[in-house]
């Protein structure tokens, strides 16, 4: 595709504004003239050659248009008779370097972005017309009959629009035109427009009707021209337009979207925090501070601010943009509400949504999908949750005791005021881990096995994970544990202060059960954190004195030897309903210390919500195993119902279907 602008004519009438140089060189801002816009619009298309007619001071033209510094490759020729012809001749000596798909430009119109997107996306042949202005007395309007443009010039006043000479000419129907051209200008016919060329076809051209409304697109032919059309660049050239990005990498899609909406006005983008992408898909790789880095280096975005929350009315209300842009993947799902929020403030103050296919080119699929095989590896995984808990304040894990909990934990999503909730993590819990193998939670189950759990689960999920690590056992096998876990992965490991035989805490009393003194257990957890090797990982101390009936002075007492002796963080526990002696403790506990990580594993005080629990100073909420307990009624029923029916098919209405469960297994992680 090449460009043509006619430029060989003086302008006369725009007076004193021309006594220098030729009229497509006049200033409309105070950084560019009519010229230097339209190159920059081509250039930024990516056409790349352009034939420039020249006349009136065709050296000034030329030398003008180098200094630009386009990527741009031009063709000059000088009408030599530009002074007694029209450009229709200018056209004629072009002829040659004009076999081509041709986008045709007056050398004085001036059109916003969205205009020449539009002639630019055209399948067809078109010219830009409009159907909303007033049809101008004596200026160009065609006469467009079903959508084609018939004919073109300033006498036509019925069936006529306005009509502006930016043209996108598929090569066939250029030839078909330019034919015409060459057989006017060699028949004299010199001193016309092009258009009595086009006129004679009677729509043989095949051009359509592009109908840009009110979009500024005019010609400059006079100084009252020029005052009007720098007014309306200046309001385009104030418009400010805000999108918001959650990814943590930039591809050719992203890039693609940002520059469309750069024509649209001055760009700020805001960047989600780390908790809100959290909060809706998962802990993003990269923090929110790099990833405003990353956005702030793009060429042409104007500023990056921080987006806190999925809901854009905070930033809406600050910068009230002109346009918000967003992909149309909004529309219809779980982000409808946020989108309805932002058409309802748009509304508000006259601004407005424009939404752009969003991109299922499977090039960029692959890249997510990577991204999150990423997610995946020990090292990258590891470092997960501490992240996480920084940005969010409070984390829950589910439940997780093989590979197909793993998956429900990982992929399990509910969808609430526009944002989507999951478990941030999983947790390998003793209890589960033993009742899956059919054994007792007294650490029969050994480490080697538990491990083969862990490998089971981080095959074929991304979350973090949280380890029950019951009583670390000896503390010189601890520190061979730690190492371990942290191969595998693992982001904490917690241990309880408890030695011996360990049962079960549910069992609380009931059982015998012995707690490990503050020192030996002190011990424990120094030697583990002398042991590991990366620095995220983390050892939590749990604290049995609730469970053991021991007191709350005991529970705190330990609680800070521990975090002194270097536990990364605290868990307590009770098997009450009542969650008040948990309150307590992280009340007493939150006095003294602000920082330390709180753990709860509300099983029996379940009344709690999880916003309370944070408000509360709580850090870590683990389910520690209802998905288990969901299974086995489940699947003593369907054993019974078999058994009683002496077939399976009174059986089936309680049943998934199988291609419904083999879905939740990926092809690949
Ligand atoms: C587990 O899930 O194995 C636990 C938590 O240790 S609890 O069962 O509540 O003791
Ligand atoms: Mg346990």
């Amino acid at each position: 595709m090449k460009a043509l602008i006619l430029n060989s004519g003086l302008g006369s009438r725009m007076g004193v504004l021309t006594s220098e140089h030729p009229k497509c060189m006049t200033e409309i801002s105070a950084h560019e003239t009519i010229l230097s816009r339209q190159l920059k619009q081509i250039a930024d298309a990516g056409i790349e050659e352009v034939v420039i007619t020249t006349g009136y001071y065709d050296g000034v033209l030329v030398n003008y248009c180098n200094s630009l510094d386009l990527p741009l490759n031009f063709t000059f020729v000088k009408n030599p008779i530009y002074d007694q012809t029209n450009y229709i001749y200018s056209i004629y000596c072009a002829k040659d370097y004009l076999d081509d798909d041709i986008i045709l430009m007056h050398g004085d119109l001036v059109f916003e972005h969205e205009v020449f997107d539009r002639v630019l996306a055209s399948p067809v042949s078109c010219m830009t017309v409009s159907s909303t202005l007033p049809l101008p007395e004596k200026d160009f309007k065609a006469v467009v009959r079903d959508g084609m443009v018939m004919k073109v010039g300033v006498e036509f006043f019925n069936e006529a629009m306005e009509a502006q000479a930016l043209y996108k000419l598929l090569k066939d129907d250029w030839k078909v035109w330019l034919n015409k051209i060459v057989e006017f200008c060699e028949n004299d016919k010199r001193k016309v427009y092009a258009e009595n060329a086009l006129n004679e076809l009677e729509g043989a051209a095949n051009i359509h009707a592009l109908d840009v409304e009110n979009l500024l697109c005019s010609e400059i032919d006079n100084p009252e021209d020029l005052a009007i059309v720098t007014a309306k660049l200046k309001e385009i050239e104030s418009r400010t337009v805000y999108m918001c990005f959650a990814s943590d990498i930039i591809h050719g899609g992203h890039i693609a979207i940002i520059k469309k909406a750069q024509k649209l006005g001055k760009l700020i983008i805001g960047v989600l925090s780390d908790e809100a992408v959290a909060s809706y898909k998962r802990m993003p790789l990269v923090p929110a501070s790099e990833r405003k880095l990353m956005f702030e280096n793009i060429a042409g975005v104007y500023k990056v601010v921080d987006q806190d929350t999925l809901s854009y009315r905070a930033n809406l209300e600050k910068y009230k943009p002109s346009i918000v842009v967003h992909g149309d993947d909004w529309v219809t799902g779980f982000q409808r509400p946020i989108r309805d929020e932002v058409t309802d403030i748009l509304a508000t103050y006259g601004g407005k949504l424009v939404e752009y296919p969003y991109s299922s080119d499977p090039k960029y699929a692959e890249i997510d999908a990577r991204t999150r095989s990423d997610l995946a590896m020990p090292d990258i995984r590891r470092g997960r949750l501490k992240r996480m808990l920084d940005a969010k304040g409070l984390v829950t894990a589910m439940e997780a005791h093989d590979g197909l909990t793993g998956l429900i934990v990982e992929n399990t999503v509910v969808h609430q005021e526009g944002g989507a909730h999951q478990f941030d993590a999983m947790w390998i819990s003793s209890l589960c881990d033993s009742t899956a193998k059919g054994k007792p939670d007294i650490e029969l189950v050994d480490m080697t096995s538990r491990f083969r759990t862990i490998e089971d689960i981080t095959e074929v999920t991304t979350k973090p994970i949280i380890f029950d690590g019951d009583t670390g056992g000896k503390t010189e096998h601890f520190v061979y544990t730690v190492r371990s876990l942290e191969r595998l992965g693992v982001s904490m490991v917690i241990i309880e202060d408890k030695t011996g035989l360990k049962k079960n805490s549910l069992f609380g009393t009931e059982v015998v059960q012995t707690q490990d003194t503050i020192e030996n257990f002190s011990a424990k957890i120094k030697a583990g954190k002398k042991a590991q090797r990366t620095k995220e990982f983390m050892i939590c101390a749990r604290i049995e004195s609730l469970i053991l009936e021991q007191g709350m002075e005991d529970a705190l007492t330990r609680a800070f030897a521990f975090a002194e002796a270097g536990a990364d963080a605290i868990m307590i526990h009770s098997r009450k309903k009542d969650p008040s002696e948990i309150q307590e403790f992280i009340e007493k506990f939150r006095a003294k210390d602000q920082t330390t990580p709180i753990v709860l594993v509300p099983t029996s005080f379940n009344s709690v919500t999880e916003d309370e629990w944070k408000e509360r100073g709580a850090n870590i909420i683990i389910y520690a195993n209802q998905l288990m307990r969901a299974e086995v009624p489940a699947m003593q029923k369907a054993a019974e119902t078999i058994l009683q029916n002496h077939r399976a098919e009174e059986c089936d209405a309680m049943l998934m279907p199988f291609k419904d469960i083999i879905r939740l297994i990926p092809a690949e992680v």
